[in-house]
């Protein structure tokens, strides 16, 4: 007989069914005992009318034969009535380190992160993991119909893409090397090398001295590069673009795991964009907020996203045109504002969860500026000659998937959207 997931028990034309799973609950009335199988799918009630051998214990895995019986009072309205269970994987504990079958968990986040296969159990919270699938889902779909070709490139480099010091270094056969902060200078060069368009889901590192709720030392970023470019207008429609079609997708295919989570997704997402310096302005004659040079702080996103949802009623913006001194070498300054660039940052909800712009594609104009930016050019040379060859304007942005997917569901904390986080203190599970 062919296992049956709880899912499909109700459409299924067959009245017997053979089902496996986890036991989420137990109510032993005595002669007769209620148990919840809980499978990848869902939750379904059995009904045991007779003892059985083993003693069942919550978390066992069972092998379930019964027949299919209609209850209005049963969870979904159907039961199983049980003629065979067998336990097919035991359970070894004394105590579970925490209740999963309540309506809350009550246990701190990082109780749950240190028993992440028994937290994820939780329907509620694997529905987590099963929106951001769909967001790499919709990330793809979106951009192989617009001719993006998807890559995968090193994580293992010698030099550093963003700036800073925020790298980890690896020892690579007595050479020293970095892991990727960003596939930053591979999207570009894999546009140069005819690809055009390409986008990458992938790993970045970064060893940020941050353990805060927006921070991880390992997250995934979802990297798009585009050649052939007008400005960097073009990357903010392409975003807003994939904004929308995500929005979409998820309604299509996560209804049930963003109804868990008490989520309404809007119709058509429109994004405001306003350049960096007017935003600071704003913040400062607002909410008396002020903002660190070229930038605006945690706070002053908060306060800003407030404000463009009350005045836009939007949950996203884009701030345009950062300074020079703000943004890495290879950001194409702006033709027309001395000392800005052509680049943004896109907020939701109070949280930046996106960089981009434009490049500079001009090989010249590229290696004055890693001079201009105190650094050597022959360190980034595999770079640099590449855009001696005829490189087209281009442009491109990250999304971080994990911040993404905190905002679209309003979590509090960016571990509860990473399936297994790396934050300062945590290297395990
Ligand atoms: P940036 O460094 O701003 O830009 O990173 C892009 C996006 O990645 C996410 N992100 C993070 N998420 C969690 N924890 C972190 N420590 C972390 N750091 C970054 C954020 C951020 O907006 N190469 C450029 C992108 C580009 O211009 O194409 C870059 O990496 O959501």
């Amino acid at each position: 007989m062919e296992r049956t997931y709880v899912c499909e028990v109700k459409e299924s034309t067959d009245t017997s069914v053979l089902l496996r799973g986890w036991i989420h609950k137990i109510h032993d009335l005595g002669k007769i005992t209620f148990i919840q199988l809980r499978d990848k799918t869902g939750i379904i009630q059995l009904v045991l009318d007779k003892k059985f051998e083993e003693r069942l214990k919550l978390e066992m895995c069972i092998e379930v034969l019964g027949e299919k019986a209609f209850n209005e009072k049963a969870p979904g309205g159907i039961e199983i009535l049980v003629n065979s269970i067998q336990v097919i994987g035991k359970a070894y504990y004394d105590n579970l380190p925490f209740e999963i079958n309540n309506y809350k968990i009550k246990a701190a986040l990082e109780t749950q992160l240190d028993y992440r296969t028994i937290s994820l159990r939780r329907p509620k919270l694997r529905a987590v993991f099963k929106i951001q699938e769909e967001i790499t889902e919709a990330f793809r779909l979106y951009l192989r119909e617009k001719r993006f070709s998807e890559i995968h490139t090193p994580k293992i480099i010698s030099s550093s893409t963003e700036g800073g010091s925020e790298m980890f270094t690896v020892n690579y056969f007595n050479r020293r090397a970095f892991l990727a902060q960003s596939p930053q200078f591979y999207k570009q060069m894999m546009v140069g090398a005819g690809f055009e368009r390409v986008f990458e889901i992938g790993h970045a590192y970064r060893a940020e001295l941050h353990n805060t709720w927006r921070h991880l030392n390992e997250y995934v970023s979802l990297d798009v590069e585009m050649g052939f470019i007008k400005d960097e207008f073009d990357l903010m429609t392409l975003e807003e673009g994939f904004i929308n079609f995500l929005f979409k997708h998820l309604k299509k295919t996560c209804s049930e795991e963003l109804q868990m989570h008490n989520i309404e997704l809007p119709d058509n997402v429109e994004i405001p964009k306003i350049p960096l310096g007017e935003v600071q302005k704003l913040l400062l004659e607002k909410f008396n907020k002020k903002s660190p040079v070229g930038n605006i702080d945690a706070e002053g996103e908060v306060l800003l996203s407030k404000y463009i949802k009350e005045t836009y009623h939007s949950d996203f913006v884009f701030l345009t045109k950062y300074p020079v001194s703000k943004r890495p070498m290879y950001t194409m300054p702006d033709s027309e504002i001395e000392g800005v660039t052509k680049s943004f940052d896109l907020i939701y909800k109070g949280l930046e969860i996106t960089t981009g712009g434009q490049r500079i594609h001009d090989y010249e104009m590229l290696k004055e500026n890693i001079i201009k930016f105190g650094l050597n050019p022959d360190d980034f040379s595999f770079y640099l000659d590449s855009f001696k060859y005829g490189m087209p304007p281009h442009g491109g942005f990250a999304i971080g998937l994990e911040r993404l997917t905190m905002k679209i569901l309003d979590l509090e904390n960016i571990r509860e959207a990473t399936l297994l986080p790396r934050d300062m203190k945590r290297l395990e599970p």
